[in-house]
């Protein structure tokens, strides 16, 4: 499950993938293709290792690919290359650059830069449905197939990402393996000058994303790393200076994990406050499995309390008494937030 880190030459990708995971590949110009874990930033957390004291605490961690711009490439026809290294990423981060870069050709342009990536993603995605279409035609194939591949054609000729089209309208089944890229979940930065960190995204920028089905926020990647450097205690104190409540980068890395379709349970204790990530949808039995295999073997039912209601009454053995504890079969759903106790018999 990871993300890539994409974009035109120069926008900050590198800066933004070391902030991320701490690591310190050289920015400015290419390079290769790096993978690097991330911790996944959560107040509840905080909060439940300030409640219990434990002696270790557990975030939950998602993977970042950074890939490099093509440098010298003009902004139309990536290369084979490129669109590979991109294809093999779950979803997109695409960076866009939005401060001076004296090494790159041109002043920033956001917009233009987000509809040359969307327009290069489209025109991949059609030679490939076509293809298939062409194919399908000629060997006559299954109908229903050949409707779901008009159907995206359709779409893209509207210039329209694939990702647009509801799943109740398309099976997505049948387009596994074609690499599609703009069925991709895509998340847009916008990589601000320093001075303008703070500032929202323009409408135009707004709508734009929303009509390609995209989310996005603003960011400044040299603002984040300096905030990375620094103690925690004067994080707040610089953040506050900023107008700004939590760092860009934090909620930059929630939305990605979102994207992903990724939500957290969490186990607590003093040994240990963790957080486990299971794919929206997981039932209590699999989850369970992500601890540890016996608890999925061995599974007999899962005592759960949402954070919320924790919250709400100070402690399990006050939600206890509430009668509030949720004793939940193997076919639970379980939800984001859920705080799990899992019994079970090997
Ligand atoms: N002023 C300013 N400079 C930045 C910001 N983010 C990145 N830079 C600079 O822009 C240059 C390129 O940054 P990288 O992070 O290497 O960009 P990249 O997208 O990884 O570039 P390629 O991998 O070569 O495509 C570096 O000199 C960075 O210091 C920012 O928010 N503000
Ligand atoms: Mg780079």
């Amino acid at each position: 499950m990871k993300i890539g880190l994409v974009g035109f030459a120069g926008s900050g990708k590198t800066t933004v993938f070391n902030t991320m995971t701490g690591l310190h590949v050289p920015t400015s110009y290419g390079g290769e293709v790096r993978l690097g874990s991330v911790k996944v930033p959560d107040a509840r957390i905080d909060t439940l290792s300030a409640i219990y004291a434990p002696k270790k605490t557990t975030y939950a961690e998602m993977s970042f690919c950074d890939i490099p711009g093509e440098h010298g490439a003009r902004k139309t026809g990536l290369s084979t290359k490129g669109l590979q290294q991109i294809r093999d990423q779950e979803a997109l981060c695409l960076v866009l650059r939005d401060f001076d870069n004296p090494a790159v050709e041109g002043a920033p342009d956001p917009a233009g830069d987000l509809k040359a990536f969307h327009a290069e993603c489209m025109f991949a995605d059609m030679e490939i449905v076509e293809r298939r279409l062409d194919r399908l035609r000629k060997e006559r194939k299954d109908a229903a197939e050949i409707a779901a591949f008009e159907k995206m054609m359709e779409v893209l000729e509207a210039e329209r990402p694939l990702r647009s089209i509801p799943p109740e309208e398309l099976d997505r089944s049948l387009m596994k393996g074609y690499g599609l890229l703009t069925d991709r979940a895509l998340l847009v930065a916008v990589n601000r000058d320093e001075s303008r960190a703070a500032e929202p995204l323009p409408a135009e920028m707004q709508a734009r994303l929303k009509q390609l089905d995209a989310a996005g926020l603003a960011l400044s990647a040299a603002v984040e790393a300096e905030i990375a450097s620094l103690e925690s205690a004067d994080q707040e104190a610089f953040l506050a200076d900023l107008g700004l409540s939590e760092s860009a980068l934090a909620r930059f890395i929630r939305t990605a994990y979102g994207l992903l379709d990724l939500i957290s349970f969490f186990t607590v204790g003093p040994k240990e406050v963790h957080a486990w990530t299971i794919r929206r949808g997981t039932r209590a039995r699999q989850a369970a499995g992500s601890i540890h295999s016996d608890l999925e073997r061995g599974f007999i039912r899962a005592e759960v309390i949402p954070y919320e209601v924790f919250m709400a009454h100070g402690s399990e053995h006050a939600v206890k008494e509430a009668g509030l504890l949720q004793v939940e079969g193997k076919d639970y759903v379980v939800a984001d937030g859920d705080i799990m106790y899992v019994r079970f018999n090997v």
